[in-house]
């Protein structure tokens, strides 16, 4: 049993002072029962919690930490950056050099606005969308995540036809009302909306990967039918790309699909574990944007000196020319994930265990099902239970994964040969463990 004392009284205290003792609900471990390891550090694949058990890390902080914790040169820039000063909210050199890297590897980003958040990108994407179209209603799918903006969290309808409802208390049913949720992967879905509603709709937010139901992967030409149709009605394209930026591939799904949205979002890898988002695209539409233009967004720490050398550090390691004989790192990463997959897949198929074990690039996931998981109603119809059977006995092994089979995990350059075969061999017990519970 794993001995997790200090962290229950370090989370009895918490919960004094924060809802459910944590600063975002996924981190409570509240769908998993028991309580979460408090971390006191981490370094390349490991985490280390406050009892001093160690762990390999496969949340990665939710995807920043593509090239594992604490990296001698992200940890050099950000020491170095602060000693210059924490903030100044005042332009900088590094605002335009991390730009300059984000758009070799997105040139569809041909103009950009940096901001804090995953939420605060997708947000500011949405209204730089109606602002430059004049249209109010928005599409987005269900079981993709974008943040905790108002207009982001609507659920379906009743009916395809019919507007959203709020999937939160506090959401104004006037807010859900211009958000259209339909099933992901389903082109009859949109086809017969845009067909009603085209002329009216400002904006469609997909994220191309999809990360937040799990890893659900788009169907073979969903990208390509979604670009044709948004181009046909005018509809701005949004591709949320701040979980599957820089995973799927450098370029993220946009290089790997070979689709050019008209907005992307990006995030997390890209501020290297500070706080650092950013939305950009086609010139005409970031134009829009105040100052420039009348579409306001602003933000204090934007483009923050400390985000920018994390960033900057980060994005320079990723994009360095391979040493000798080595594949380049996004090559790498998915090698590996590839390799823990498959043994995954082998392990559970030991143990007679239906499961479902998909990967775009360093990003993978697991469900326990025996069909194929197209969209969120397939992804809410695998089985829980096993699932939380399953990670309770990876925990136990040294193995730290997201709560929640709703959530992806992640590989960073820092995983070794030996993490991955451990990491196999402790899924062939927990699907041993998920065996004999029946
Ligand atoms: P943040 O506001 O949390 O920085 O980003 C929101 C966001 C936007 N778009 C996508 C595709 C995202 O995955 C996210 C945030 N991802 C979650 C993980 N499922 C962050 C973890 C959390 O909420 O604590």
């Amino acid at each position: 049993m794993l001995n997790l004392h200090k962290s229950a009284s370090a989370m009895a205290e918490a919960k004094n002072y924060f809802p459910g003792g944590v600063n975002s609900p996924v981190r409570s471990y509240a769908n998993m029962g028991g309580n979460p390891p408090f971390i006191a550090k981490a370094q390349g694949s490991k985490i280390y919690d406050i009892d001093g058990n160690e762990y390999i890390d496969y949340v990665g902080s939710w995807g920043p930490m593509i090239l594992g914790h604490a990296h001698p040169a992200v940890v050099q820039a950000v020491q170095e950056a602060a000693a210059r000063g924490m903030s100044y909210g005042a332009p900088t050199l590094g605002e335009t050099e991390l730009a300059k890297l984000i758009r070799l590897a997105y040139p569809a980003m041909e103009m950009m606005r940096f901001v804090n958040s995953g939420t605060e990108s997708t947000m500011s994407a949405l209204r730089a969308a109606r602002g430059f179209t004049g249209r109010e209603k928005i599409i987005k799918f269900a079981g993709c995540y974008h943040g905790h903006s108002d207009s982001l969290l609507v659920n379906a309808g009743s009916g395809l036809a019919t507007f959203g409802v709020p999937s939160s208390p506090g959401v104004t049913k006037g807010t859900a009302a211009d958000t259209l949720t339909l099933p992901y992967n389903d082109a009859n879905a949109v086809e017969k909306i845009c067909a009603a509603e085209g002329e009216n709709i400002a904006a469609l937010i997909v994220e191309p990967v999809a990360g937040n139901m799990g890893l659900v992967l788009p169907r073979q030409g969903y990208l390509r039918f979604l670009r044709d149709i948004t181009k046909k009605y005018g509809i701005i394209l949004i591709f949320d790309e701040v979980m599957c930026g820089f995973r799927v591939a450098l370029g993220g799904a946009q290089a790997a699909y070979g689709i050019k949205p008209d907005l992307t979002c990006l995030g997390k890898v890209i501020g290297g574990g500070v706080p650092m988002a950013a939305y950009g695209g086609r010139q005409e539409i970031m134009q829009k944007i105040a100052p420039l233009g009348p579409v306001y967004q602003a933000g204090t720490l934007s483009g923050n000196p400390l985000a920018m050398a994390a960033g900057i550090a980060t994005l320079q390691v990723l994009t360095a020319e391979p040493e000798e004989g080595r594949a380049d790192y996004s090559r790498e990463l998915t090698l590996k994930t590839k390799e823990l997959v498959l043994g995954w897949q082998e392990a559970a198929k030991e143990a007679k265990v239906a499961v479902q074990v998909r990967h775009a690039g360093s990003m993978f996931g697991l469900f326990f099902s025996e069909h194929e998981i197209w969209n969120y109603e397939d992804a809410a119809a695998a089985d829980q239970e096993k699932f939380k059977i399953w990670f309770k006995a990876m925990l136990e092994q040294g193995i730290y994964l997201a709560p929640s089979q709703f959530e992806t995990l992640f590989i960073s350059t820092a995983h070794s040969r030996e993490d991955i075969e451990k990491t196999i061999a402790a899924g062939r017990e927990a699907f041993a463990a998920v065996r004999a519970a029946g």
